[in-house]
């Protein structure tokens, strides 16, 4: 057997890439090869402006020296320690930032190493919680229709994109699902959507009365959902959701994926919409993408209500040979100090304005017919031409040709910047998403 077998450029064919149409793209490949700022370079030294914070996660922008020096010290000093039954001392301290940043009393981490572990962990979470508190038939989840939460088995039975899930069987059995939160009669809202939001919330209360409350563990939502296009809540959504859940004693679990880590002009969506979940799944911009990694936040009422067993038994039966990685962990605390020393969740807040109407500015251009924003994200719906998602992806191409990255749902163009981009760069990204809508027409 031989190892040396040179790995060459050019040799696509080996690598089985996620969501992605590997025949197609091996055909005519889209390659990055560096990145700093807000910027990346294919191998052939073209620049494209990075419209969407890798997958929604650099969140500081990229190769941020003071993350590169964590880990680099962080691996000179210990490279790996296991966090069952033992513990190191960046864990702890990482957990306590967390729960200093985090709004209420969201005082309690638990780490893994993406969002779909993240969304996993809540969902035991939330089941091992109501069966500690003597609620043992509360098994059943309640998610949403255009949801997105990973890609576990977990994840996709709440979830609600249909290609995610058709493929893979029978899922988690004891899944409800709420209406999606897209109004045609909220097209081209600015912020949050005026329309709708009581009702949408209220289905909540069909499906508890078709169960009984009873039997239900927890409701799963993204605030803002993100993957499918960008759907901001519309007004009363959330706070509503957050009463019926009250009333009943079912846990409100948000999915901060997206959302977490200053996307909103706040540390939280949370924060952004007064609305308090009992746990917070979070990823992407905890590091900054540069370490995987991922948590759980929770209350005090769930943590506690974890901690009643006896003193010396296992208190949750769940967790990853990396939950809390030094290097992650150390990743995610040199980002910590950069929100903070850069104020970049309050960045995100002063330049939402100006990507508001940046992307607005994009209205009566061919086929747009709807537009989306809040904080520093947007979704722009493209009319279909034929088969659903041929505009979508030709926009997609076609922006990174012209040297912007987006992303594509269907036929949606989904843009959501780093942080740090400057108000010129944001002209940058509206002029060439401009150009692309005019060239799919
Ligand atoms: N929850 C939410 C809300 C997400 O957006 C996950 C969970 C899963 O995270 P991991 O780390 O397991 O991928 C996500 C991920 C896109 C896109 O194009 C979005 C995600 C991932 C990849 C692409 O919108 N979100």
């Amino acid at each position: 057997m031989s190892t040396s077998a040179a790995p060459s450029a050019n040799n696509l064919d080996a690598f089985l890439m996620p969501f992605t149409a590997n025949r197609q793209f091996k055909k005519k490949p889209r390659l990055l090869a560096k990145a700093k700022g807000v910027h990346y370079w294919t191998p052939e030294g073209r620049r494209i402006i990075d419209g969407t914070a890798g997958l929604w996660c650099v969140n500081a922008g990229h190769g941020r020296e003071e993350i590169k020096a964590a880990i680099a010290a962080q691996l000179e000093e210990m490279d790996y320690a296991p966090s069952f039954q033992m513990g190191h001392p960046k864990a702890f301290e990482l957990a306590a930032r967390h729960a200093a940043l985090l709004p209420g009393d969201l005082n309690h981490a638990f780490y893994c190493n993406s969002g779909s572990e993240a969304v996993d962990s809540a969902l035991k979470i939330a089941l091992a919680y109501q069966r500690a508190r003597g609620q043992g038939t509360r098994t059943r989840f309640v998610g949403r229709e255009r949801g997105y939460h990973g890609v576990g088995f977990g994840g996709i039975s709440v979830g609600g994109m249909v290609n995610n899930r058709k493929w893979f069987g029978a899922m988690l059995p004891g899944v409800d699902h709420l209406p999606h939160t897209h109004l045609p009669e909220n097209a081209f809202s600015k912020g949050e959507p005026e329309h709708g939001g009581i009702a949408l919330a209220d289905e909540l209360e069909r499906i508890v009365g078709l169960h009984d409350a009873s039997n239900i563990a927890a409701v799963i939502v993204e605030p803002c959902a993100g993957s499918t296009g960008y759907l901001p809540p519309p007004k009363g959504y959330l706070k509503r959701l957050r009463e019926i859940c009250d009333k009943h004693g079912i846990l409100l679990i948000f999915d901060e994926v997206i959302t977490g880590f200053g996307r909103l002009g706040t540390g939280f969506a949370a924060e952004k919409f007064g609305v308090l979940p009992d746990l917070m799944t979070v990823a992407k911009g905890i590091s900054n993408a540069t370490v995987p990694m991922g948590g759980v936040f929770v209350r005090k009422h769930v943590f506690d209500g974890l901690m009643t067993g006896p003193e010396n038994a296992i208190d949750l039966f769940h967790g990853y040979t990396y939950s809390a990685h030094p290097l992650a962990c150390a990743a995610a605390s040199a980002v910590l100090d950069i929100y903070r020393d850069e104020a970049l969740f309050e960045r995100s807040a002063e330049l939402s304005p100006y990507w508001e109407d940046g992307v607005h500015s994009l209205k009566g251009l061919p086929n747009v017919v709807d537009i989306r924003n809040l904080g520093l994200a947007a979704g722009i719906d493209l009319a279909p031409k034929g088969a659903v998602g041929t505009r979508g992806y030709e926009a997609f191409v076609k922006a990174f040709e012209l040297g912007l990255m987006v992303r594509q749902a269907g036929d949606a163009i989904a843009m959501s910047p780093p942080l740090v981009i400057e108000k010129a760069q944001i002209d940058e990204i509206i002029d060439i998403a401009a150009k692309t809508i005019k060239a799919v027409a």
